[in-house]
């Protein structure tokens, strides 16, 4: 991108967050798009999240990936095109690959170009011959899949549990677009967090040594940077908390005193205790994720999970 252009995203962007921020702050019950949480700091922050003892999704969907790559192999098939939707640094793809029976290509998606610059790198090393087939996009939205890929069958990758943080009205209309993107006939390896006991979940939200609490609280700090905000990000506390209604943990920031914010001109005021939903987590039951899936075009084939049924990975077919 040349530094022209460069600037104009990154002043796009800005403009995003403001608009956001004045919106979610307005409203009754103040809340910010989790997608704001990911700036270079965020990332960073969330890969550590990944390898804490507390946080058990990515370690358990890898070891369900690992350990089970023969059965899901052998109920995919041969010559899959692959086609993963926020790839990440491209660990779980290569992954997958590893296992699969000659897939046809590798199709990371993502919307930020240098994110999908290091999956693509990490898998066309790992797997030298393999078509690798990045496509720059809102995976969220419909996009045109490469040509090359040909007639192989389309096998769509979604892990992580990123569905969760979808609301579940979102979830099904990604669901259904992506099978429109793919294609009837195509399937879908979906991975998807499974409803457990508080204490684990919460636990997984709110670690003992605060990385989670410093991602969360870093999205104040990114406003103040990069939306002139005057946030004292010392006076907010990070809370994870189950909605036992919802099936979901909710990250929140809460104000420890009264707080008043100065944002693009705005002033808006926190009561003391009041707080920002900044994430929702859904986690499933099996019987919702397959109703979910029902209502979005998908028939689950199959799923595979772990000896505690922490998490659970879903063949769906198109
Ligand atoms: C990216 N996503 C699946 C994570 C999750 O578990 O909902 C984000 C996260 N937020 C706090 N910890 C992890």
């Amino acid at each position: 991108m040349s530094g022209a252009l460069a600037r104009d995203a990154a002043e796009a962007q800005r403009a995003a967050l403001v608009a956001d921020a004045l919106a979610g702050l307005s409203a009754p019950r103040k809340t910010l798009p989790c997608k704001w949480l990911y700036d270079a700091e965020g990332a960073r922050l969330f890969e550590a999240i990944t390898r804490l003892p507390e946080y058990y999704p990515t370690r358990t969907e890898t070891k369900i990936l690992t350990e089970q790559a023969t059965a899901i192999a052998a109920a995919i098939g041969p010559g899959a095109a692959v086609v993963e939707f926020g790839p990440g640094d491209g660990a779980k793809g290569e992954l997958l690959l590893a296992g699969l029976q000659s897939p046809a290509a590798y199709v990371p998606v993502d919307i930020a170009p240098e994110w999908l610059e290091a999956a693509a790198s990490r898998v066309a090393s790992a797997r030298p011959g393999l078509p690798v087939l990045p496509v720059v996009a809102d995976f969220t939205q419909g996009f045109a899949l490469p040509k090359r890929i040909g007639a192989a069958p389309r096998l769509g990758f979604f892990p992580g549990s990123t569905i969760g943080n979808f609301e579940p009205a979102e979830a099904a209309a990604f669901l259904r677009r992506a099978r429109a993107t793919l294609g009837a006939g195509s399937r879908m390896l979906l991975g998807a967090d499974l409803v457990k006991a508080v204490p684990v979940l919460e636990a997984a939200y709110d670690d003992a040594a605060g990385v989670t609490a410093a991602f969360d609280l870093n999205l104040l700090h990114r406003l103040n940077r990069e939306a002139g905000a005057d946030f004292d990000v010392a006076g907010f506390a990070h809370r994870a908390i189950w909605n036992p209604a919802l099936e979901r943990v909710e990250m929140h920031l809460a104000a420890l005193r009264p707080q008043v914010v100065h944002l693009a001109g705005r002033v808006f005021r926190f009561a003391e205790g009041e707080t920002i939903h900044t994430e929702s987590s859904h986690k499933y039951r099996p019987e919702a994720l397959g109703a979910l899936a029902a209502a979005a075009g998908w028939r689950a084939t199959a799923m595979w999970s772990d000896p505690q049924r922490l998490f659970s990975v879903w063949l769906l077919q198109g």
